[in-house]
């Protein structure tokens, strides 16, 4: 199967790229994004000064540096207010962007967190939904990209991601 719910820590995964939950700075914090810095070392926040920051939506690459990962594909997720402000197409601009970065790129395995289910609080359900349809739309006539890992950190998440990609194919 292409596409699997994975329980666990992403900075410990062996695949070509891991996405990471960032904010505009691209400079790091806490969450999955602190601990992807951690995990890659000091040369990461180097290679991410150089890309400038990016905005809501948007994906940068960068190498995996320590990481098992070859690469991290830098997401910034959108803050949720009230569901009303166009969050859904942001959110969804993350997957679509970082998918459309491993193409370039060639990569075959790819492993995303639950971008902006946690410090940016958008609702479990509507993101997993969002993550879940966008990454199988854009993969699922695609043959370079043979792996793709929804990591869940937590039951909650790992239950909800499960759920709808059962329902998906
Ligand atoms: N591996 C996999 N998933 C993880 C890990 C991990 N090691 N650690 C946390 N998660 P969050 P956001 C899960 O808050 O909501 C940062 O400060 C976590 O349980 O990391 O997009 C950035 O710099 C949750 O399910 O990201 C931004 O400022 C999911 O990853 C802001 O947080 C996302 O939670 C972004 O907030």
């Amino acid at each position: 199967m292409k596409w699997n719910v994975h329980r666990g820590d992403i900075t410990e995964l062996e695949v070509d790229a891991i996405v990471n939950a960032a904010n505009k700075s691209l400079l790091g914090g806490g969450g999955v994004d602190g601990a992807i810095h951690r995990a890659a070392g000091p040369e990461l926040k180097e290679a991410c000064r150089k890309l400038g920051g990016a905005e809501t939506g948007e994906a940068k690459l960068t190498e995996g540096f320590d990481l098992p990962a070859d690469y991290v594909i830098h997401a910034v997720g959108r803050v949720y207010r009230d569901g009303k402000h166009g969050e859904a197409e942001e959110l969804e601009n993350c997957y679509r962007n970082s998918i459309e970065i491993a193409k370039e790129k060639g990569i075959s395995s790819i492993a995303f967190p639950a971008i902006s289910t946690g410090i940016y609080g958008y609702p479990l359900e509507e993101a997993s939904e969002i993550a879940i349809r966008t990454v199988y739309e854009l993969t699922k006539d695609d043959d370079t990209i043979d792996k793709v890992l929804f990591v869940a950190f937590d039951d909650k998440t790992e239950s909800v991601l499960s759920d709808k990609l059962e329902k998906i194919h």
